[in-house]
């Protein structure tokens, strides 16, 4: 295998200017350019250090909601009507649908781009979507790098879509400064969600499909579940929208915003720090499989055999696996 040569002075240089211009041809609104930064920064190529280094002074302004919910509640056409109505307020987006594969609606990122016509010749919004394989349906480090595009871009507003299952939620609840979880009627998706722990991350609750019998029940169950979190009481709004007509959509869209200027106050620096701190837990976890799936070494080995006849929990052999450098 040959090394890649490491970059002579002039190189790096040049690499620095070319990640300079880009990022300053993103922050004009030059849509290929903002393609180009996502494209580079997914595939971690040899540009992608100078962009996030050109792309630092820019971040943290952006406000990041995550919509999540089981498959199929409407998530996409509620981002859609959310579009809408931030449009109309003049707010630029960012849209990022991680690719849910979804039996319920096909799960195809040809559905979305029907379902968000909004996002379309608009030069205001910019929708990526990602595909999930590999991260057990949940999030993949390149959508913090694609969320940290659309900042640096200037993006007002960051709308990112996962569907509620596994991983996915937990994710969503680490990278978003405002959780929005979409439930509809039926299907007994309420009591799903109580059970997966999707109403311990909202800091919105949404029943969507309102034109549907059996909302108000939703809500009510919804409002009762929460009213048994004293954590919860008062503050997780549970709203009823109708993503097809845009019913309720104002009321979500100005919860958005009250939530959001709350977490803005933090300061930047605590969201981006967050964001960080995700994919330092992401990086680590894939160390620790890395490890664990090549057999053959020593440490583990040894671990193993100390678990299999008991001088060790399997608990504090991963203990010591993480302390094994
Ligand atoms: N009646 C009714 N149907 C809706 C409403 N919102 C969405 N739908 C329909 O529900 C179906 C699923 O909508 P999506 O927006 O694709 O749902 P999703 O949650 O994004 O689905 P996945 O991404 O596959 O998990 C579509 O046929 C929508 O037209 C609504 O408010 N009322
Ligand atoms: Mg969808």
């Amino acid at each position: 295998m040959t090394r890649p040569k490491s970059k002579t002075p002039a190189e790096a240089a040049s690499a620095e200017t070319d990640a300079q211009n880009l990022v300053d041809r993103m922050r004009s609104g030059e849509r290929r350019a903002i393609a180009t930064v996502i494209t580079e920064l997914e595939r971690l190529s040899p540009s992608a250090p100078p962009l996030l280094k050109a792309m630092q002074p820019h971040l943290g302004n952006a406000l990041v909601v995550g919509f999540t919910g089981p498959p199929g509640a409407g998530k996409s056409t509620l981002v859609n009507s959310v579009i809408v109505q931030l449009r109309a307020q003049d707010l630029t987006i960012g849209v990022i649908a991680v690719d849910p594969s979804s039996p319920v609606s096909g799960g195809a990122i040809l559905g979305d781009r029907i379902r968000m016509t909004a996002a379309l010749d608009d030069e205001g919004v910019f929708m990526r979507s990602l595909a999930s394989r590999g991260y057990l349906g949940g999030l993949s480090p390149a959508a913090v790098r694609v969320i940290d595009a659309f900042d640096a871009a200037g993006r007002d507003l960051i709308l990112l879509e996962t569907v509620g299952t596994g991983q996915s939620e937990i994710d969503v609840a680490e990278v978003a400064d405002v959780r929005v979880v979409v439930l509809a009627p039926g299907l007994g998706d309420d009591i799903q969600a109580m059970k997966s722990g999707l109403l311990e991350i909202a800091d919105i609750l949404v029943v969507n499909k309102g034109d549907r019998p059996g909302a108000e029940l939703t809500l009510h169950q919804l409002i009762g579940a929460l009213s048994i979190r004293a954590s919860s009481v008062g503050k997780v709004p549970v709203l009823k929208t109708t993503a097809i007509t845009g019913e309720g959509v104002l009321e979500l869209v100005q919860a958005m915003n009250t939530i959001g200027s709350d977490v803005k106050a933090e300061g930047a620096a605590v969201r981006r720090r967050r964001r960080a701190r995700y994919l330092i837990a992401r990086a680590a976890a894939d160390i620790v499989a890395e490890r664990v799936r090549h057999g053959g070494n020593e440490g583990l080995d040894t671990l193993s055999d100390q678990v299999l006849t008991g001088d060790l929990s399997p608990e504090a052999a991963a203990k010591k696996l993480l302390e094994h450098k």
